[in-house]
């Protein structure tokens, strides 16, 4: 493969949290003509070198804000690209990040790629407790549920949004995919839910095949 230098700038820019130059390198790259979802490649691992850095005490909170809004505002460049090849209904689909994370860099990700895909989301944001994603399902017959959770102490709210889903009657309904760095498929079914994806390229295909069962 060519090593892409500019390519390999967008991921800098990440890592360096410049702000100020992410939008502009982010256009000139898709003017460049290069796939939308090869940029999205880089800059998701951007933010997983940053997580690195933080993780080594290298990054402080200040820099997980500033790298959120270095993502957001590479995505508002990218977002309209993910979206090009936009279908019509092929159903509609809840998603919701789960009580207790306010992460949604990667819940917004995944709806850009499922609007591109055809689908029509329901976006109930983050912190989201299991009462509301009732509410939405009562009120819209969605028939997929994606959650995504990013932080370990939150993984136990899935099992919760299970629960709730059982008592009000609604599990038989429902599919529930879940994402997120600390799950995997094990953990998932471990939470009673019905799929996992890794990232949201992946998360469309295994929500085809959960739309059509
Ligand atoms: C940016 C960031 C923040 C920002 C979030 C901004 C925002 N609006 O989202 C802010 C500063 C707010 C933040 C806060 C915190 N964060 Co933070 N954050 C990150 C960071 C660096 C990047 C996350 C991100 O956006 N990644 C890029 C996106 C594209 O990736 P993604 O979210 O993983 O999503 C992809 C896949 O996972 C998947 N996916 C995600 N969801 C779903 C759902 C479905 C259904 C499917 C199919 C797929 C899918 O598809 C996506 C795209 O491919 C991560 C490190 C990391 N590598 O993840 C830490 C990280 C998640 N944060 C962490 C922590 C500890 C915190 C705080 C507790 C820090 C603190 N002391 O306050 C708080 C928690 C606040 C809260 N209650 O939520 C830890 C979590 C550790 C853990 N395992 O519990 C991490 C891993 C950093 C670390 N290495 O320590 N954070």
């Amino acid at each position: 493969m060519v090593f892409n230098l500019t390519l390999n700038k967008i991921k800098e820019l990440i890592i360096d949290l410049n702000v100020d130059e992410i939008k502009e390198t982010v256009q000139a790259e898709l003017d460049a003509g290069t796939d939308p979802k090869q940029i999205l490649q880089v800059l998701t691992e951007g933010m997983d070198e940053v997580g690195r850095l933080y993780e080594r005490k290298e990054y402080f909170l200040t820099d997980l804000i500033l790298a959120g809004e270095t993502m957001k505002d590479a995505m508002t460049v990218l977002n309209p690209y993910l979206k090009a090849d936009e279908q019509g209904n092929k159903g509609k689909i809840i998603c919701a990040t789960v009580k207790g994370d306010n992460h949604d860099i990667g819940k917004n990700i995944l709806i850009t790629m499922l609007i591109s895909a055809g689908y029509e989301i329901i976006d109930l944001g983050t912190n989201c407790p299991a009462n509301k994603i009732i509410k939405a399902i009562k009120k819209t017959k969605a028939k997929v549920i994606a959650l995504s959770c990013l932080l370990t102490m939150t993984i136990e709210e899935i099992k919760n949004i299970v629960d709730a889903l059982k008592s009000a009657g609604l599990r038989d309904k429902v599919k529930i995919i879940v994402g997120g760095a600390p799950l995997n498929m094990e953990i998932a079914k471990k939470m009673g839910t019905d799929d996992y994806a890794n990232d949201a390229i992946d998360g469309v295909r295994h929500i085809n095949i959960l739309m059509e069962g």
